[in-house]
């Protein structure tokens, strides 16, 4: 497979400063180099830079550093607007926001060969608020409400290249959701097994449900990644940490289903900030995560690859 890395390091849809650094967290713990031992061909096509915008303030007077989320997004669609079908790119990001930016872009992708985009958010949070709601003002708070057209966010963010069905969203991993995120995710499609779902039935049951739905409809499927999916003891180079998240072994087996099936056309890696790692741990496991994600395992299963 031809794979192409592409660095999105916004941090300012973040309170905790340090996403900057991600992409090259992911460099240094040396991604590209193991995805190429896996028999892939790999391109490092740099990082994105955020376009010089001044946008119209919005209503809320919390949210942080609007004309620089909104000067990412906008580049970021563009520069993932670029990457052709032959190609899956991987977004080492940089703060959630960055789905803002990717998730258009990939839903206008798989438009142009008339399949659907399905997203799956592993996240411990569902990211659904928007310029009104948020209360945090922090705007990786908000990708969702924004790439599924469920909130307007005109005129600061683009008018979207492409939209994403909530019905084709599955989220996994919730456990920090706030009551207008409830409130949001109960009036919507958007499948959420959080952890509590998770404990009652693993992670199999939810992901092969979602894997099953992507396939039948002859979708492409795009990963976002948030390092706070993950359980903070084995992940910590996180700015919003939350107790009671995914397992090494739970993730894994995620990562490898998602390989065997063939499905997967898309991946961001969000939230990592290694400012607040220990010696580049977490940036490590991200970078296994990737592995296994592109084949990396024991033992040779069948896959259900498609043409
Ligand atoms: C949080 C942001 N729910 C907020 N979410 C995070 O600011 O509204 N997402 N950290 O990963
Ligand atoms: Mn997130
Ligand atoms: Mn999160
Ligand atoms: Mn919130």
């Amino acid at each position: 497979k031809h794979i192409t890395l592409l660095g999105a390091p916004i941090q300012t849809g973040a309170w905790r400063r340090g996403c900057l650094m991600g992409p090259d967290a992911l460099r240094t713990a040396d991604l590209a180099a193991t995805l190429t031992v896996l028999g892939h061909d790999v391109t490092d096509a740099g990082d994105v830079s955020p376009e010089v915008l001044s946008v119209p303030a919005t209503e809320n007077q919390t949210i942080r550093d609007l004309d620089l989320c909104a000067g990412w997004v906008r580049a970021l669609q563009a520069a993932a607007g670029k990457v052709t079908q032959d190609t899956i790119p991987v977004f080492m990001g940089g703060d959630h926001l960055m789905a803002a930016g990717t998730v258009p872009a990939m839903a206008a992708r798989a438009e142009t060969d008339g399949r659907p985009l399905f997203v799956l958010w592993l996240d411990a949070h569902s990211d659904i608020h928007d310029f009104d709601s948020t209360d945090s003002g922090n705007l990786h708070g908000t990708p969702v409400a924004y790439f599924t057209g469920l909130s307007d966010f005109s005129p600061q963010f683009p008018v979207l290249p492409g939209r994403v069905d909530p019905a084709n969203i599955c989220m996994i991993g919730l456990r920090s959701v706030d009551p207008h995120e409830k409130a949001a995710l109960a009036r919507t499609e958007i499948q959420v097994a959080d952890m509590r779902a998770i404990d009652e039935h693993g992670i199999a049951a939810p992901l092969r449900a979602f894997l099953d739905r992507v396939e039948a409809a002859n979708g492409h499927l795009h990963v976002s990644f948030d390092v706070d999916f993950l359980e903070p003891d084995i992940a910590p180079a996180v700015g919003t940490t939350v107790p009671g998240g995914a397992s090494f072994r739970e993730a894994h087996l995620v990562m490898e289903w998602l390989h065997d099936s063939g499905l997967v056309t898309s991946l961001d890696i969000a939230e990592l900030n290694p400012f607040m790692d220990e010696r580049g741990k977490t940036a490590r496991l991200m970078v296994d995560f990737v592995a296994s994600l592109f084949g990396k395992s024991v033992l040779d299963r069948p896959t259900r690859a498609r043409g």
